[in-house]
């Protein structure tokens, strides 16, 4: 028996249109558009209507960045598959990527298959993954054929954190080439990391340990460097490239130089960078660790230049990172030693508002907001338009948001499972009201009616936006 939902008298938004539509979905799939009092949107019947008269009708979010329950720095991220995506459901997100990790001499296969039971039946929205490569070697390169078989179509790939996660160039160039003839997507955490090992011991060699030093170690400087190497490197395996987490204004202009040249090279940036600055790192009494994360807040002069990057298309997607660590327990574990203090912070369930915040701001336009928070990143991993819009065959992700809406963001009220916020207080106009996830509704009117286990694990096919 079908089971069908009408979406009626909404804006529906996507990165290519905005039109006044009723939307039809049947078992899951989006199956008709028409004009809102048309004839034809006039005779649908559906087992529920939702009246969406002066909302927006948008596509779920997909969040191409997360880490639940990532280990790091002898902890995990405090976010589990299922409070993580019970999370992102109720900020308008109905799709993340994760990233499976590959440990320095185990195969990608153990890595992923850990990964895939860590999500199996705890997920309240789809996920996929991307796969760390930690180690870099002729079996992981011959394995990484094999997952880009299997739906995992991209690697990520780290210049910094010597000892654990780092790749030398000769393995980044390696692994590139290995991309470049099957189809995958490099993913790179572009940061020196030999040279800011070095500027973390002397700072603490010198007694500055205070989270505010985690950023300035972590130069600009180290960034760019980083992120121009990757380019030529990526232009030598004749490969493209994903910069993720980019903050600095001058790794944003290493960007856009290859762009101007037509390389295939992508960046992304996260809320964080766009809203919260070294400003933050700087909070006394250690309230400064709740910001620590890498590449690190920038002082807020950058942000102009990210948000400019996103409007010119040099930056393409906005993704969280999403790796929350409690305050107690597992920030503090820095105390005295800004380089012990976990990297990452919360944010899954923000995206979707901060960024229609930017919309009300007029830093982006209403379609570019579901480009860079839907679209692009369904079609960077290989998603669309099975996610990532509102089209005839598309899964019914779809979100009904409320432009008018206003709320404050805090600690106490959000669902991410981490005991602060790094945008306490902060007010938004515009709020998630209801979410379809492949038709069954998991936010109801600001109830949650999700359920672990409704997520399902989603195959992605290469990257789609390279043509
Ligand atoms: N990079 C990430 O992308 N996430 C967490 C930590 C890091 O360095
Ligand atoms: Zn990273
Ligand atoms: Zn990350």
């Amino acid at each position: 028996m079908s089971n069908r939902t009408l979406v009626r008298g909404g804006l529906v938004i996507t990165a290519a249109d905005e039109v006044h539509a009723d939307v039809l979905t049947e078992d899951g799939r989006i199956v008709a558009l028409a004009s809102n009092g048309s004839d034809i949107a006039a005779g649908w019947t559906a087992d529920r209507v939702i009246d969406a008269t002066g909302k927006y009708v948008i596509p779920g979010g997909v969040d191409g960045h997360t880490h639940m329950e990532m280990p790091f720095g002898g902890t995990f991220a405090a976010d589990t598959f299922e409070t993580g995506t019970r999370a992102a459901a109720w900020g308008g997100t109905t799709t993340i990527v994760d990233f499976a990790i590959q440990s320095p001499g185990q195969a990608l296969r153990e890595g992923l298959d850990a990964w895939y039971a860590k999500a199996d039946g705890n997920c309240a929205i789809d996920y996929g993954f991307h796969m760390i490569l930690a180690d870099v070697n002729e079996h992981s390169l011959q394995e990484m054929d094999l997952l880009v078989q299997e739906g995992i179509t991209s690697f990520k790939l780290f210049m910094a954190y010597p000892g654990v996660f780092y790749s030398d160039d000769g393995k980044i160039l390696r692994a590139m080439q290995r991309a470049s003839h099957n189809g995958g997507l490099i993913m790179m955490h572009a940061e020196n990391g030999i040279a800011i090992d070095v500027l973390v011991e002397q700072a603490l060699a010198a007694g500055r340990t205070d989270p505010r030093y985690h950023g300035e170690v972590r130069k600009v400087l180290l960034e760019a460097e980083a992120t121009h190497r990757a380019i030529q490197l990526a232009r030598v395996a004749d490969a493209p490239l994903y910069v993720v987490h980019v903050s600095a204004e001058e790794a944003v202009a290493e960007l856009a130089a290859a762009r101007d040249k037509g390389l295939p090279v992508f960046g992304e940036t996260c809320p964080q960078y766009l809203f919260l600055s070294t400003d933050n790192l700087a909070e006394p009494d250690f309230e400064g660790a709740k910001y620590v994360c890498s590449t690190p807040l920038r002082p807020r002069e950058h942000q102009a230049a990210l948000w400019r990057g996103l409007r010119t298309n040099d930056l393409q997607v906005v993704s969280t990172d999403h790796c929350p660590f409690c305050f107690t327990g597992q920030k503090e574990m820095g105390r005295g030693d800004f380089s012990k203090i976990p990297n990452g912070l919360p944010g899954v369930e923000h995206r979707m508002d901060l960024l229609h915040q930017a919309v009300v701001d007029g830093h982006i336009s209403r379609r570019r907001w579901i480009e860079i928070a839907c679209a692009t990143p369904a079609r960077m991993f290989g998603l669309y338009p099975k996610k990532g819009t509102i089209a005839p065959g598309a899964d019914a992700d779809i979100v009904i948001y409320d432009p008018k809406a206003e709320q404050t963001l805090s600690a106490q009220t959000h669902h991410m499972d981490v005991d602060y916020s790094v945008y306490e207080g902060k007010r938004i106009t515009g709020q998630v009201e209801t979410v379809l996830s492949r038709g069954e509704t998991v936010i109801d009117g600001r109830k949650y009616t999700g359920r672990p286990g409704h997520g399902i694990y989603t195959p992605r096919a290469t990257c789609q936006y390279l043509t």
